[in-house]
């Protein structure tokens, strides 16, 4: 049967007479169905990874990708007037995942499959992904974000379990999604959520009433815990996860022959940063009401689980209240007591207690002294948690501590966001790439070929094109394709620094007024959503804005720089965006920005990097050197010693600098204000001078510096820059996470053995 007949048996009617809307559940089904074919019997080892957030995006393109499908279908479509772009704006996005952290579990769970590794996904069915963003009068608004509809990826199952929070039973559901790899097997995404929850008690935006658990316990990806019934909302989310999870764990192991005293045999639980490190005393209970004792428990546990660190930022790391868990999890403090006692005996230093003088409950400590293996998200990540964050615990386990450099899938941030390079790649370098990527290094072989250059030029500037169609077309601005399109998109947080950048277009704002013209026009694009509690980022938002509106009504100014903040940033744009990005800011506060993995994403894309020696950074410069790479700004070591000598001052650099100076009251002065808000502004101008807590001002004018030497090679040095971009592609191998995930396997989770 071919492609068409296969389809129209799922439409039932010509393939010309469906709507998107048809044509897209019929693809669905079909991919359920080929992607059922390819789930493969589990022996030995099998990973479960637990993770509050799975950021998987859309999945219909993927899907069809993996299972070789994309062709046919696309030709298929077109031969009936069709086109499969149109059929994946039917497709609602899945935005269960803040950022990195949830982007990178959902591009593991595309390697484990494509690695041919029995490994599936723990985590909740969250009604309300990440908010939807739109901007009202230059601020932020948050709305729900609904992605789930009658039909789903996510398949409900009979399957439940019994999870008692504060005292009372709830059942969770099993649902279960298909994660097919690329020419590879079919795993599982476990999601958990309540037969109960009622979408109709959300009003004014995001808000809801926080008491009513069995109504409101997953509506929402971490709600806001900004507030005590948000954060207790949190822990009971944990609890549902980890709880459900470990039942599911212990069922599936059982059913394969498990006895529990030989659970790490059969089951490698990865721990993704702290939100399910309940999982550990959970596990301890539950093998406890199988008749294991406590001693032996903890071995087994301790034998079964690996815990990632994804941050060192101080108010990231959860540090429960004891009372909170007494409330919600009442069966599990009696254990988490034990452990601390027993960690106790193994070291006298009351930093590295679970539970600290204040009662407090530290879930990284618990993960730490009762998991085999604690590993960083990029070199410099791993060095800075053993040398200063977590200095104590390596001292006391330096065995347990590894380094996992993360990465990107290649079919997702390649093959899918950008077909125009993958066919230009494939017509030199073959298709070997897609499955293994350190063959991208073969494209080295035309670091010298114009024509070659020429191509990945062309191809950029299509990908410019494309962008700007879409820019028009969904946020009505229109940008100029010959200008260097410079991209800051991420999360919205004042370690990223998206400020800093502010502060350079605002220089630049001036210096073109003065005729100090740059060498290339600049459109400068950001995307990110910000905390809904989080001021300061919102008050970013609004002076990015705010400059926007003053830049365009400038005509002196705008022929040369144009302020583009997109609407709503999430993965669909993002595979917009990088394909048609020249510049790509990463310029985190050195020491901070544990991996970062937009920075590979925009490499593989051609894009060059404008960063600072922080997280995965350093080892793209290690990758490509440091002639195809644009670094500026303090290092993490300074940085680390400016902490500790605490005797930073901002005022001072504002003081002794007329450039530092000038930008920072251009904020709260006459053209700023005719077009935003005074109590923004003034509270971001105040927080600049006064605090800077992420030490913008002392890299200011390396960034300036650097930036405008990155503008002068692209205008002045084209040829350069072309072959720049080049090795850049040729050198992104090494952030597949393929590679990554081959690392965890060798290292950590043995699977299949
Ligand atoms: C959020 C809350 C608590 C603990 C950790 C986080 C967290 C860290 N969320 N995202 N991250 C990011 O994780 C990415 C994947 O490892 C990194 O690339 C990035 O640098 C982290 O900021």
């Amino acid at each position: 049967m071919s492609f068409t007949e296969t389809l129209q048996g799922l439409t039932g009617k010509p393939l010309a007479d469906c709507t998107n809307q048809e044509l897209y559940l019929a693809l669905l089904e079909l991919v359920r169905q080929k992607s059922a074919d390819r789930v493969q019997p589990v022996t030995g080892r099998k990973l479960y990874y637990i993770s509050a957030e799975f950021l998987i995006g859309k999945l219909l393109s993927n899907n069809l990708i993996n299972l070789g499908l994309y062709d046919e279908a696309r030709d298929a479509l077109a031969a009936v007037g069709k086109s499969l772009s149109d059929i994946e704006e039917v497709e609602p996005e899945p935005s269960l995942g803040n950022g990195g952290l949830g982007r990178l579990a959902a591009c593991f769970l595309d390697s484990l499959a494509t690695l041919n590794l029995p490994g599936d996904g723990v985590g909740l069915r969250y009604h309300f992904g990440l908010f939807h963003q739109s901007f009202e009068d230059g601020v932020q608004n948050e709305k729900p974000d609904p992605w789930l509809t009658a039909h789903s990826w996510a398949e409900k199952t009979d399957i439940t379990y019994p999870v008692e929070l504060a005292g009372k039973e709830y059942t969770a559901r099993l649902y279960k999604l298909a994660v097919t790899g690329y020419e590879g097997r079919t795993n599982t995404l476990n999601l958990f959520d309540l037969d109960t929850i009622d979408e109709s008690i959300v009003h004014d935006g995001i808000a809801f009433d926080k008491t009513a658990i069995d109504k409101n316990l997953t509506l929402f990806l971490y709600p806001d815990d900004s507030d005590e019934a948000g954060r207790r909302l949190r822990v009971y989310q944990q609890y549902l996860m980890v709880s459900a999870g470990a039942q599911l764990i212990l069922a599936e192991c059982a059913a394969r022959g498990c006895d529990y005293h030989d659970l790490a045999d059969y089951a490698a639980i990865q721990i993704n940063d702290t939100h399910p490190s309940m999982v550990i005393p959970e596990l301890i209970r539950l093998l406890g009401e199988k008749g294991i004792e406590f001693e032996e428990a903890v071995k087994i546990v301790t034998k079964t689980c690996a815990y990632t660190n994804h941050t060192i930022l101080a108010e990231a790391l959860e540090k429960w209240p004891r009372a909170y868990l007494d409330a919600v999890v009442p069966q599990l403090m009696p254990i988490i007591e034990k452990l601390d006692a027993l960690a106790r005996t193994r070291t006298k230093d009351e930093s590295l207690a679970i539970i600290d003088k204040d009662d407090r409950v530290h879930m990284a400590h618990m993960d730490i002294h009762f998991t085999h293996s604690t590993n960083g998200v990029a070199a410099l990540h791993t060095e800075i948690l053993k040398n200063s964050e977590l200095h104590g615990f390596y001292e006391l386990y330096p065995e347990k501590f590894n380094n996992k450099t993360n990465g990107i899938t290649f079919r997702r941030w390649l093959l899918e966001c950008d077909p125009r390079l993958t066919a230009a790649l494939e017509q030199h370098i073959g298709t070997g790439f897609r499955k293994d990527a350190a063959e991208l290094e073969k494209l080295l072989a035309f670091a010298d070929d114009e024509a070659v250059l020429e191509q990945l030029t062309a191809v950029k500037k299509a990908n410019k094109e494309a962008l700007a169609d879409w820019l028009l077309r969904t946020q009505k601005v229109s940008v100029n394709t010959d200008a260097v399109f410079d991209i800051q998109s991420k999360r919205l947080h004042e370690y990223k620094r998206q400020q800093l950048n502010l502060l350079y277009l605002i220089h630049q704002y001036y210096e073109i007024k003065a005729g100090h013209l740059p060498a290339a026009p600049l459109v400068s694009i950001f995307g990110a959503k910000a905390a809904p509690a989080y001021t300061i980022a919102k008050d970013i938002i609004h002076a990015l804005l705010t400059l926007s509106k003053v830049i365009a009504a400038d005509p002196e100014v705008s022929k040369w720089l144009q302020v583009v903040f997109v609407e709503n940033y999430n993965v669909t744009a993002a595979e917009k965006l990088i394909p048609a990005c020249d510049l790509s800011e990463q310029i985190s506060l050195a020491s901070k920005e544990a991996s970062g993995t937009g920075n590979m994403k925009f490499m593989l894309n051609g894009a060059l990097t404008l960063g600072t020696m922080d997280g995965a950074n350093v080892e793209i410069s290690q990758q490509v050197g440091e002639e195809n790479i644009y670094i500026f700004g303090q290092t993490s070591d300074q940085v680390i010693h400016r902490y500790a000598v605490g005797d930073y001052d901002p005022a001072q650099w504002v003081e002794g600098d007329v450039n530092i100076r000038r930008a920072i009251n251009f904020l709260t002065g006459p053209e700023m204000l005719a077009a935003g808000h005074a109590e923004n502004l003034t509270r971001l101008h105040n927080e600049l001078i006064h605090k800077d807590w992420f030490q913008t001002l002392p890299d200011f004018n390396a960034y300036v510096v650097r930036k405008g030497q990155a503008l002068s090679d692209y205008a002045c040095d084209p040829k350069g820059w072309r072959r720049k971009c080049l090795v850049n592609i040729a050198k992104a191998g090494m952030f597949s996470s393929d590679r990554t995930i081959a690392e965890y396997d060798r290292d950590i989770w043995h699977l299949g053995k």
